[in-house]
């Protein structure tokens, strides 16, 4: 399919339009639309928050009468279905438009190319393609759930140059600056959830919740705590957003006394006595979660690298050393050949404040 620059520029801001549902579409997708008539933009849209309006609808009550005849621009293919909302394909074909460009195809089972065929069939011209990668890197949480039925696991570790996270006697808090600190926090604000390991809870005390930048809706809250070992006072468990826990013990009591607190507890039986990565993972996306963010130690990171769980790990390496005593990020078997060294591809490399960001791939 070949697209005129126009095409480009409306989808770009189509892009740029989704982006405002960065921290609050969760657990849909991210979608933007523009609708263009006579060469002129008539109505813009986005998804705001999952059970509101799709992004078309909106663009579409922004245009008006100016929808009929007109082009659409959608970042993902409009649905088909009756879920929170009625279906955009119809909305758009009651409006009368004339042709609909849309980024990507919606892997959502319930869709899956049946907005595009019921476009077409009543006879509106479709195309597909356009700006489809970053259409779908905006979405790689939905996509990955939708397609592998698993969360977009990333990892966030701070570290000093020499890679390490703590001294020997367990000294860590704050070796970045404040503006890379914000910087988590934004990642911390996409994410459907926040995941860290019993460790963690027990060293720092965490809250992980989103606080330095402005945001509507909390991630929901995941401890891996395989002996249920987490204390009724942590942080984690006191009601300023929602909290799950994945453990391998079933121990009743210590359960009904956490839900008490509205914490949710979820029981994993497993062999080894430990929380099976995998399954909770499959869990966590049949629970929704689009994209996870791992904010723990070097043993739960480990285990999910390990695991082959992690997708993305974003760095932040803070100008200081620490020495070859000090905790390194990832507690992982020893490796005695160099083939088996974990290889990652690096997408984004930024300074934060004195700080360095590296973004990459496993
Ligand atoms: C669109 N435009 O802006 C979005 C779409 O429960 P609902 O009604 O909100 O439907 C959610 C599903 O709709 C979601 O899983 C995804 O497949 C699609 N999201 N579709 O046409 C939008 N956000
Ligand atoms: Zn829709």
């Amino acid at each position: 399919m070949v697209f005129a620059a126009s095409d480009y520029t409306h989808m770009s801001h189509a892009l740029q339009l989704a982006k405002n549902g960065l921290f609050t579409t969760s657990p849909n997708p991210r979608v933007g639309c523009v609708i263009v008539n006579n060469d002129e933009m008539v109505g813009v849209g986005w998804h705001e928050q999952a059970g509101e309006a799709h992004a078309e609808i909106n663009a579409l009550r922004d245009a008006g009468n100016l929808a009929k005849g007109a082009t659409v621009y959608v970042t993902l293919e409009p649905c088909s279905h009756y879920g929170r909302t009625p279906p955009c394909s119809e909305a758009l074909i009651h409006a009368g438009v004339r042709k609909v460009v849309i980024a990507m195809e919606d892997p959502n089972p319930c869709i899956n190319g049946r907005g595009k065929q019921k476009l077409q069939a009543a006879g509106i011209e479709v195309q597909t393609g356009l700006l489809a990668e970053e259409a779908g890197q905006l979405n790689i949480g939905f996509m990955t759930r939708m397609r592998y039925g698993r969360p977009w696991i990333r990892s966030k570790l701070a570290s000093s140059l020499d890679g390490k996270v703590a001294l020997k006697n367990g000294k860590s808090q704050w070796i970045t600056a404040e503006p890379a600190r914000q910087d988590g926090h934004r990642w911390r604000a996409r994410s459907c959830a926040i995941l860290t390991g019993i460790g963690s809870v027990r060293h720092d005390n965490p809250q992980l919740t989103v606080r330095h930048v402005e945001t509507t809706r909390q991630p929901v809250r995941i401890v891996v705590d395989s002996n249920l070992e987490i204390s009724l006072q942590a942080k984690l468990v006191q009601p300023i957003a929602t909290t799950w826990i994945f453990t391998a013990r079933d121990n009743r009591n210590k359960i009904s006394q956490l839900e008490k607190m509205g914490v949710h507890v979820f029981v994993l039986p497993d062999t080894s006595g430990k929380v099976d990565l995998k399954t909770m993972m499959a869990k966590l996306a049949e629970l929704d979660i689009n994209e996870l963010l791992v904010e723990a130690g070097s043993v739960l990171n480990g285990a999910l690298l390990a695991t082959g769980l992690i997708n993305e790990i974003i760095f932040y390496f803070a100008p200081n050393l620490l020495g070859h005593t000090a905790q390194s990020m990832l507690a992982l078997p020893e490796m005695t050949d160099l083939s088996d060294k974990y290889k990652l591809r690096i997408t984004d490399v930024r300074k934060i404040g004195k700080d360095i960001r590296v973004v990459a791939r496993l």
